[in-house]
């Protein structure tokens, strides 16, 4: 039976997964609205690779004996000042699961819950990889600043990577 604290976290959790996946497609949204296609097909990935996780946690909370809950979610802005604003977003948010997860673990190890904190360290190795591309895109949206010809390309290019490998858009 799943301990009723690391249910809890697990459960909070499900919903930051849950909320990641709709903050990502507000932003995929508004990309494709604003014309990058590249980043809106890369940020409607990354939405539902959050979803892959949310559902992977409901997964184990119940095969565990808890109850995962479904959330309520908050609706995502509908606006952005511009794709920087966008990937500034998406790190800091990335910055915060990243607590959160270290959050989980921390629990699981005052409770000594040491099978979920085993199947929490998928979680912890994904955000390295999260947190390094969302920094990667970063730097490199703030190299092209507001030259046109160097955001076409950077769409371009964003189109080719995969939301969960930890590649570097080409130059
Ligand atoms: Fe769920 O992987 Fe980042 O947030």
């Amino acid at each position: 039976m799943l301990n009723k604290k690391v249910e809890k976290a697990l459960n909070e959790q499900i919903k930051i997964e849950a909320q990641s996946s709709q903050v990502y497609l507000g932003m995929a949204s508004w990309a494709e609205r604003a014309g990058f296609q590249g980043c809106s097909a890369f940020l409607y990935l990354h939405s539902d690779e959050e979803r892959v996780h949310m559902l992977k946690l409901i997964k184990f909370v119940n095969d565990r004996g808890g109850a995962a809950i479904i959330p309520e979610l908050k609706q995502p802005e509908k606006d952005y000042k511009s794709l920087q604003n966008v990937f500034q977003q998406l790190n800091d948010h990335e910055e915060f699961v990243t607590q959160e997860i270290n959050g989980v673990v921390d629990i699981c190890l005052r409770e000594k819950d040491y099978t979920t904190h085993n199947f929490m360290q998928w979680y912890v190795a994904e955000q390295i990889e999260e947190e390094t591309l969302a920094r990667n895109i970063l730097d490199k949206l703030n190299l092209v600043g507001n030259d046109k010809g160097a955001l076409y390309l950077f769409d371009r290019d964003l189109a080719a990577i995969k939301a969960s490998g930890s590649g570097t858009p080409s130059k």
